[in-house]
């Protein structure tokens, strides 16, 4: 149990997005502004190959950015397969808010960024560029479990992953942002689970929220954070509901589930939280008004 405000996101680099999400909540703002600016940051963090610019490309070289984002009342934006905008997670938030729809893909999604004033430009860096040509020589699409936290080929830096964000603001409304440029090496037009509202992200401001990091193939099979969602509604513990939506993709594909990670993180109504994954490994930040940048390390199968 948490005090409000409070503010969950995935993986250890959840913490410094944590604390710019903080900085909107901390002066009472709403849980959507929170969860918008908390999710720039790893889109902006060139360390970070798995969301924003610097992200891994896709088989053919192309960096294509998955985002969503959905508020207290149940609107809802996304962006897919966007390729030269920076910040998915804000072309996100003005589908939400400027359009009559929820979902822009590929071209369109970037004409309408460039309408709204971002900027067109190369997201893939050197290093990034690098990698893919390492992995071209085999080409073997082969998703690396908790590649997120692991130390990576180049560099020694990190390879952290997909962010999904959830944010309780002073008034107890829910918001929740997800965000990544998918699958490193996937094919050309895939879209994984982040931008696909259900899927990857899910608020209900009368129970709580959900995300989901992993193989997003599995989660949108199971539509993970909305199943999440709905178990908690039925009484299910954050960390409860997150167990029973891991147990789901396990029963349906034992074999596929060993080789895989896919790890969901909710919070609900009361400011409770909890996590489960596949795969051990997986690990959430938290912050409130008593723990700035707390790293939980979320339970799992394996
Ligand atoms: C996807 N769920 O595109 C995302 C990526 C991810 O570990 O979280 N990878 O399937």
């Amino acid at each position: 149990k948490s005090t409000l405000p409070v503010v969950i996101s995935t993986w250890d680099f959840g913490i410094a997005a944590n604390a710019a999400a903080w900085e909107v909540l901390s002066k009472g703002g709403r849980a959507i502004d929170a969860v918008e600016a908390g999710a720039r940051i790893p889109e902006a963090d060139l360390k970070n190959h798995s969301v924003g610019r610097a992200g891994y490309p896709d088989r053919d070289g192309f960096v294509t950015l998955d985002a969503c984002i959905m508020d207290e009342l149940g609107n809802c934006g996304a962006v897919a397969g966007m390729e030269d905008i920076d910040h998915p997670i804000s072309v996100a938030r003005l589908v939400m808010d400027k359009t009559p729809h929820v979902m822009l893909v590929g071209d369109g999604a970037r004409q309408f960024a460039i309408q709204q004033g971002f900027k067109a430009q190369k997201l893939l860096t050197p290093e990034s560029e690098k990698a893919w040509k390492q992995w071209l020589k085999k080409a073997e699409y082969k998703p690396i479990i908790n590649i997120e936290n692991q130390p990576q080929m180049q560099g020694g830096q990190y390879n952290h992953d997909t962010i999904g964000m959830l944010a309780i603001d002073s008034k107890g409304n829910i918001s929740g942002a997800c965000t990544t440029s998918g699958m490193a090496f996937k094919m050309h037009g895939r879209v994984g689970d982040s931008p696909i509202i259900g899927a990857g992200l899910y608020v209900d401001n009368e129970v709580g929220g959900a995300t989901s990091t992993g193989v997003g193939e599995e989660v949108i099979r199971n539509v993970g954070s909305f199943l999440v969602v709905e178990l908690m509604r039925q009484g299910y513990s954050p960390e409860d509901a997150c167990k029973e939506a891991v147990n789901r993709i396990i029963k349906k594909k034992p074999e596929t589930a060993k080789e895989i990670q896919v790890g969901f993180l909710a919070i609900n109504k009361k400011g409770e939280y909890g996590a489960y994954a596949i795969q051990g490994g997986f690990s959430y930040a938290v912050c409130n008004s008593e723990k700035k940048d707390l790293l939980i390390k979320g339970k799992s199968h394996y």
